[in-house]
C-alpha cells in the first residue's frame, strides 16, 4: 500500500482525488487540513470512516508543520492541491497568495528532496500563469504573462518545480490546469455564482406563477456579475484529477494542459443555465448597463462593477492535445452538460 499526501482536500479538487484514489488504487490518503475554529469538511465528511483515509494538520504555509510531516510520513506521492485559489482576492492579499501558492511549494519540495527524493510531487498548476495570451489556443509552449498576484504565485511555484525536478532529480510535476468546476466549487467562483443564483430565481418564479395576479409583481432575486465579456474554457472537476494521476504515473516528469478546447463567455454560462432552467429572458444593453429581464421586464441579472478585477484576463482557451495523446486522458462531461450538472445540484439543496 502507497502513501499519498494530499493537501487542499477540503476543497473541490482535493476531495474529488481523494475519492478518485479511494476508487480506483488501493493506496492509503493522508490528508492535509488546516486547523479551522469551525471546521468546513462537507466535501469530505463521506471520507472520514474509511480506514484508508487519514486527517492530519497542515497548514502549508507552516515549514516546520510541513517538514515535519514528509519527514515523519515519507509518502510515495504529494499532491499540492491547498492555494489561496480565488484570483479575484489576490490584489487585495498578494502576500497570502505568495506564500500559500508559492512559498508553500518551496517548502514542500525541500523537504522531499532531503526525507524522501523518490516521492512523486504534483503542484496546481494554472491557465492564469498564460494570462494575457499572445496566441490562442494555449498549449505547454506559451509563455508565462500572469495578470494577477495570484497568476504570478502559480508562475513562481512552476519556476521553483522546475529548479527542484532539475537539480535534484525529482519526479516533479506542475500541470497547466484550465478552469474546471462542478458541484463542489466554491460559491464565488462565477459558474457556481450563476447556478445558485438561477436556482434560487427559478424557485422565486415558481412562488411568482402562483401569485400571478398579485400588484405589484413581487420581486425578484437578482444576480449581480463583473465581466460578463470575459471568456473562460470550462471543464468539470471529477474528469481533470484522472490527469493529474496520469501525470504523476507518466514515464518521465512532464507538465501537460488540461482543458476543453472550447472558450465560452460568463454571458453564454449565464444564457445556458437560463435554458437549463427553462426561464425565458431578453439581454440587452452593454458593460455596465448590461442586463437580462423577464419577459415582463423585470431585471434577473445586471452588472455590478464591484466585481470587476484591476486587471481581467480576458480570454483563455487551452489546447489539450498533448495530454490526450501522450497520457490517453480525454475529458466527459462537455459544456452544456456541466452547466446542467451544476444548475440541477444547486436547485436539489434548495429542495433539501
Ligand atoms: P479550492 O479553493 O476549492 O480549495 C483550496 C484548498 O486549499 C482548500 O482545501 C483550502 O482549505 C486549502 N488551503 C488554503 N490555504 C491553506 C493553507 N494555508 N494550508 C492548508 N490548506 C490550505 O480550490 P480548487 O480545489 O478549485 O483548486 C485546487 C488547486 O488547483 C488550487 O491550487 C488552485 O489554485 C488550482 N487550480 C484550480 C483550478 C480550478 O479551475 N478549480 C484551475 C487551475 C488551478 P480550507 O478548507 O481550510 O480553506
Ligand atoms: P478564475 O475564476 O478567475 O478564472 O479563476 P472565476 O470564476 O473567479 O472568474 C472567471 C471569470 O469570470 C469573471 N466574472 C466573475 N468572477 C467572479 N468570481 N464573480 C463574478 O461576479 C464575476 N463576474 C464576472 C471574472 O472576472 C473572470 O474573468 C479560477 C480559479 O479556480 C483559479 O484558482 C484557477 O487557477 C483558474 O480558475 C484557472
Amino acid at each position: 500500500m502507497k502513501k499519498i499526501i494530499i493537501t487542499g482536500v477540503t476543497g473541490q479538487d482535493g476531495s474529488h482525488m481523494a475519492d478518485y484514489l479511494l476508487q480506483n488504487t488501493n493506496d492509503a490518503i493522508i490528508a492535509g487540513v488546516r486547523r479551522l475554529s469551525v471546521k468546513n469538511h462537507e466535501n469530505i465528511k463521506h471520507l472520514v470512516t474509511n480506514d484508508r483515509f487519514k486527517l492530519v494538520d497542515l497548514d502549508v504555509t507552516d515549514n516546520e508543520n510541513t517538514s515535519s510531516l514528509i519527514e515523519k510520513e515519507k509518502p510515495d506521492f504529494f499532491i499540492n492541491f491547498a492555494a489561496n485559489s480565488f484570483v479575484g482576492s489576490s490584489w487585495d492579499m498578494p502576500v497570502n497568495h505568495m506564500e500559500t501558492n508559492a512559498m508553500a511549494v518551496l517548502y514542500q519540495l525541500t523537504s522531499i528532496a532531503k526525507h524522501c527524493p523518490q516521492c512523486r510531487y504534483y503542484n496546481a498548476g494554472s491557465s492564469e500563469e498564460f494570462g494575457d495570451v499572445i496566441s490562442n489556443p494555449q498549449d505547454e509552449n506559451h509563455p508565462l504573462r500572469p495578470r494577477s498576484p495570484y497568476g504570478a504565485s502559480k508562475a513562481s511555484a512552476r519556476h521553483i518545480v522546475k529548479v527542484y525536478r532539475d537539480s535534484f532529480n525529482l519526479f516533479a510535476v506542475q500541470g497547466w490546469l484550465f478552469n474546471h468546476e462542478g458541484t463542489r466549487r466554491g460559491i464565488d467562483f462565477v459558474t457556481r455564482k450563476i447556478s445558485n443564483g438561477i436556482a434560487k430565481l427559478k424557485k422565486a418564479l415558481e412562488i411568482d406563477e402562483v401569485l400571478k395576479f398579485s400588484h405589484p409583481k413581487p420581486k425578484l432575486p437578482v444576480l449581480e456579475l463583473g465581466n460578463m465579456s470575459a471568456k473562460r474554457d470550462w471543464s468539470d472537476a471529477e474528469d481533470f484529477v484522472e490527469g493529474v494521476w496520469l501525470m504523476l504515473n507518466n514515464t518521465k516528469p512532464k507538465n501537460y494542459v488540461l482543458a476543453s478546447g472550447e472558450t465560452h463567455s460568463i454571458r453564454d454560462f449565464v444564457k445556458e443555465c437560463l435554458n437549463q432552467a427553462n426561464i425565458k429572458y431578453l439581454n440587452s444593453g452593454e458593460g455596465e448597463e448590461e442586463k437580462f429581464t423577464t419577459e415582463d421586464g423585470r431585471i434577473i441579472v445586471k452588472v455590478n462593477k464591484e466585481f470587476y478585477r484591476p486587471a481581467e484576463v480576458s480570454t483563455l482557451t487551452g489546447n489539450p492535445t498533448l495530454a490526450e495523446k501522450e497520457l490517453g486522458w480525454k475529458r466527459k462531461t462537455d459544456f452544456n452538460g456541466l452547466v446542467k450538472k451544476m444548475y440541477k445540484n444547486d436547485l436539489s439543496l434548495l429542495d433539501k
